[in-house]
């Protein structure tokens, strides 16, 4: 209830779900790419001869490199393979409609040719704008773009993970403003830009500047209207993150993370707000690493799943590449683009624009939906060849297709409960079959 809730200056500014046109787009878009490029593709996990099992992009920590070390390989960044049309093309074909691309990561190095760093694409062998070459490739496939940005920063010397001197109050305004130039510029250059993602934002430093984050989703929301920003930039006056002292989210949707796909009997609560996961397709490398044995591998298979059960729950799901240091994605990641586009390309129908369908969720799959149109997608079929499905309350079932495919027998087995026939070839693959619903609620 209102009344007890306490006052906040830089708390949520909305309550519930944006409902303008372009949160309906971003919401729609549902399937999205990450790219996660940066310096840190060239050593791929490796320095001195020793291999690190840890995250790639984080391996200046991992190995403890210094800053003006680590930011020489700068010399080495010419990735001459690189073709944004080629790349375009790819995402295009694997179904994404948005791709989130890796601006600057924690390392400091920009993919644009920022002005307040020297340390930038253009000070490299390569030289080129490969932001604006992204951002304009995308953009003509139709693909929207939306800007990964870390706000720690290792190559900076104003960065502070804490405040605990006036030196350090300084010194961090002075970051702060470094920062608001940065994103202002990248507004500015691309402004088709849809979405920013903030990332880095979790040190003490800036949760005591809960003010900093609240003025920032404000500033590319006066710069470029309808922009949608992450929940993760956000900390309040009390420095609570993501959802703010009176438990209500901050930013536009909840930016969640792939080992946390919420339950889909058990959290229902996520379906209140907007939200989108992202997923590494090994364990946890978001950056290029050379070696891919580290650590488990998911399937294609697997990667279908979690898009299809963020969607379920009325979310989006994001799907990670981290390109090598030649500008090529890497024959894995070639093949999982390929292996997800091919069953969108048949399916797409039950992911974009769908939703949660707010039906008890079943043991062969997941429902999503779309108004009157029930999708079933199958991941696990039964011995008895019936998909049991249990309906609202006054919900009853017409009729079962299978998507591009034939029509399916339906049986009413009791009040609200079905049996949907499976479709007598198996495809081999999750396969959907549409509902059509008479809905007299
Ligand atoms: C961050 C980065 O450190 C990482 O390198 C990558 O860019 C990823 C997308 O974002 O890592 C995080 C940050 C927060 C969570 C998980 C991974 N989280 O809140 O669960």
């Amino acid at each position: 209830p209102a009344e007890q809730e306490i006052s906040l200056k830089y708390g949520a500014e909305r309550l519930g779900k944006r409902q303008d046109a372009d949160m309906k787009r971003f919401r729609d878009n549902r399937l999205g790419a990450f790219i996660h490029w940066g310096l840190y593709a060239i050593p791929g996990g490796e320095w001195n001869g020793e291999m690190y099992g840890g995250a790639a992009e984080w391996l200046k920590a991992w190995a403890k490199v210094p800053a003006d070390e680590w930011l020489k390989l700068m010399e080495q960044w010419n990735p001459t393979r690189f073709n944004p049309k080629a790349w375009a093309k790819m995402a295009k074909k694997m179904g994404v409609k948005y791709v989130k691309i890796t601006t600057k990561h924690h390392e400091g190095f920009c993919l644009w040719p920022s002005k307040y760093t020297q340390y930038t694409v253009a000070q490299t062998p390569y030289k080129k704008d490969i932001l604006g070459e992204m951002v304009k490739a995308y953009n003509d496939e139709g693909i929207d773009v939306h800007f990964y940005f870390s706000v720690l920063d290792w190559s900076h010397p104003d960065y502070r993970y804490d405040i605990k001197s006036e030196e350090d109050e300084i010194a961090f305004a002075r970051f702060l403003e470094f920062t608001d130039n940065q994103l202002k510029e990248l507004a500015t250059r691309y402004p088709t830009v849809k979405d920013f993602w903030f990332d880095g934002t979790w040190d003490a430093s800036i949760k005591k500047n809960g003010w900093w984050t609240a003025h920032v989703e404000q500033m590319l929301k006066e710069m470029l209207p309808g922009v949608t920003v992450n929940s993760r930039l956000r900390a309040d006056d009390y420095g609570k993150r993501h959802f703010d002292s009176n438990g209500h989210l901050m930013g536009d949707y909840e930016s969640a993370y792939e080992r946390r796909l919420s339950d889909p009997v058990k959290d229902l609560k996520v379906t209140r707000w907007d939200w989108e996961a992202c997923m590494t397709v090994p364990e946890n490398q978001w950056g290029y690493h050379k070696d891919w044995s580290l650590s488990y591998v998911k399937t294609p298979l697997e990667v279908l799943e979690r898009i299809v059960h963020a969607v379920s729950m009325g979310g989006n799901m994001v799907v990670n590449f981290g390109p090598q240091p030649d500008g090529d994605f890497r024959s894995e990641e070639k093949e999982l683009a390929d292996a997800v586009g091919r069953w969108m390309s048949v399916n797409g129908e039950c992911i974009y624009g769908c939703d949660y369908a707010g039906w008890d969720k079943q043991a062969w799959g997941y429902y999503t939906r779309k108004g009157k149109e029930v999708y079933m997608v199958v991941f696990n079929s039964p011995y008895s060849r019936h998909l049991v499905v249990k309906t609202p309350k006054d919900v009853k079932i017409t009729k079962a297709v299978v998507l591009n495919g034939k029509e399916v027998g339906v049986k009413e087995t009791a009040r609200n409960e079905y049996n949907v026939d499976m479709p007598a070839k198996d495809s081999g693959a999750p396969f959907v079959i549409k509902l059509q619903i008479e809905d007299n609620t």
